[in-house]
């Protein structure tokens, strides 16, 4: 994709709801605040609108504006179609706005919310971009319903400029229902498993999710911190062992943030959560979101 540069600026949008956290541990409500704490420890260390990059070596932009936070949307804690809607229109108000919307969850139910906020802002096709250890392609069942932290992918797909051909899950592993299977079979999304993910490493990861997500207008990338593994991120809505690194996580981010008009991080859990690491760990991946991804590619 050839683009002209244009410096991007980002907002911050809390969503703290857990409502739709069906399966697993329930907590992720507490995160917006936790992280928004933890971003401190980054912005602080802005002198005259810059930051000095150790990655780059050079000093990258990020003044006040990179970064505005935005506040809570208005979560109805206790009808999830309501903060669906709620969140979905935070997200296209930032877009319309011309900004970047990064969404902090709240569980992955936001995954669906996120995505649609952004498809509900634009003409276009929308690609996604889907880290995470579970598939989220759950089309209904009468535990957890049909908009729950299981199926946000299943519901983003069913939007109408969503198409498969542009979208691509990254870190999933062990066991799931076998309907999802069919479902991929069927119609799924592109996937790169956290055991392939561990066999091509970050630039072959990097560019197949490239080659997936261009052709499409628009890209939203939706961060489930379980994708991690729990020995770095264990404050999260379920553990799921075999996870990739934050390292990788940092990595994956940094490079495909420019290509990206959206980002979500959801069911970071700080009721599991070890000395908030885990909400530093999302912290991060929001700050390099925006400081690598001013700059639209
Ligand atoms: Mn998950």
């Amino acid at each position: 994709m050839t683009h002209s540069t244009t410096t991007r600026q980002f907002d911050l949008i809390g969503a703290p709801f857990d409502g739709a956290a069906t399966l697993g541990w329930p907590g992720s409500r507490y995160a917006p605040a936790k992280i928004r704490e933890a971003l401190g420890w980054m912005t602080m260390r802005n002198e005259d609108g810059k930051i000095y990059s150790l990655d780059t070596g050079g000093l990258m932009a990020a003044g006040p504006d990179l970064l505005v936070d935005r506040g809570d949307v208005d979560v109805v804690p206790h009808d999830l179609m309501a903060t669906l809607e709620n969140t979905a229109n935070a997200v296209a108000d930032s877009v319309r706005a011309g900004r970047v919307p990064v969404l902090l969850g709240g569980d992955d139910c936001l995954l669906y919310a996120g995505v649609k906020g952004l498809h509900d802002a634009v003409d276009g096709s929308v690609a996604v971009i889907h880290f995470d250890a579970h598939l989220d392609l759950m089309d209904h069942n009468v535990r957890q319903g049909s908009y729950s932290q299981s199926s946000g992918m299943r519901r983003s797909l069913e939007l109408e400029r969503v198409h498969p051909e542009h979208t691509i899950q990254l870190g999933l592993r062990h066991f799931n229902f076998p309907t999802s299977l069919a479902f991929i079979n069927e119609a799924g999304p592109a996937q790169i498993t956290a055991l392939e993910f561990d066999r091509i490493g970050i630039e072959a990861a990097v560019d197949r999710i490239l080659d997936r997500v261009t052709g499409a207008d628009y890209v939203y990338f939706s961060f489930d911190i379980d994708v991690v593994d729990p020995a770095y991120a264990p404050g999260a809505g379920a553990h799921e062992p075999g996870g990739i690194t934050s390292r990788h996580a940092i990595e994956l981010v940094k490079a495909l943030a420019p290509q990206c008009d959206g980002f979500g991080v959801t069911e970071v859990n700080p009721l599991k959560d070890l000395h908030d690491m885990t909400s530093n760990l999302a912290a991060y991946l929001c700050y390099y979101f925006a400081v690598f991804g001013a700059e639209k590619a």
